[in-house]
């Protein structure tokens, strides 16, 4: 999801220059930028689809996404917080150790122009994604999104089964009853706190947070 906002990698996009100097010594000059630009794509698409095939058993980690986020947690600090915009009923769906915890929560723009959500960081955990699960053949899959549009004046629910946030990566102990401090990064720069109740792994919706 950092995609959109940091630049690839120097040593990834030097490589990929140096892999294209060596085929394209006898192309011209637009060809070659054509050519760079598109094995950049290509990067990219193999990257996505490492990530969404290894998100089946929530292994295997996106170490570009780590390092962009990490630059990314003292931006988010200083971001000015968004008016018109809330996350409500926020809660997090713990799993032990190793395995990611999801959260879930509903995002309502009470503004009169879209809001689009670029990323999300969370106190407790260092590594916090943004995530979609579709059905594909009848099977479940996650991916990772890059941008999320909530139209003007529309809500939108981040549930099981649909938009959700992945967080890993725990930098304390996180227990069932415990809040998460969580902030939604926007597009335009600004960003939206919410609170997150920690619920056990077996919790599948928020009904029971929410009838009282
Ligand atoms: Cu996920």
């Amino acid at each position: 999801m950092i995609f959109g906002l940091f630049p690839i990698p120097q040593s990834r996009e030097l490589k990929e220059k140096r892999l294209n100097f060596a085929q394209q010594t006898q192309e011209d000059n637009a060809m070659k930028v054509v050519k760079l630009a598109t094995a950049i794509a290509l990067q990219s698409i193999l990257v996505a689809s490492v990530w969404a095939a290894s998100h089946g058993d929530h292994m295997g980690q996106g170490h570009d996404q780590n390092a962009a986020m990490q630059k990314m947690s003292g931006t988010i600090q200083n971001m000015p917080l968004a008016d018109n915009v809330a996350v409500n009923n926020c809660w997090l769906r713990l799993l032990p150790a190793s395995a990611p915890s999801a959260g879930y929560f509903l995002l309502q723009n009470n503004r009169p122009d879209n809001i689009v959500v670029v990323g999300a960081a969370a106190d407790a955990f260092d590594d916090v994604m943004v995530h979609q699960t579709k059905q594909e053949n009848g099977l479940s899959r996650m991916a990772m999104v890059s941008e999320v549009v909530v139209q003007a004046d529309q809500k939108l629910e981040f549930k099981p089964g649909g938009y959700h946030l992945m967080l890993e990566k725990p930098n304390r102990q996180v227990q069932v009853g415990d809040t998460v401090g969580l902030s939604l990064v926007l597009k335009s720069g600004e960003k939206v706190a919410a609170k997150c109740e920690v619920k056990p792994a077996a919790t599948v919706s928020p009904a029971a947070h929410m009838s009282h």
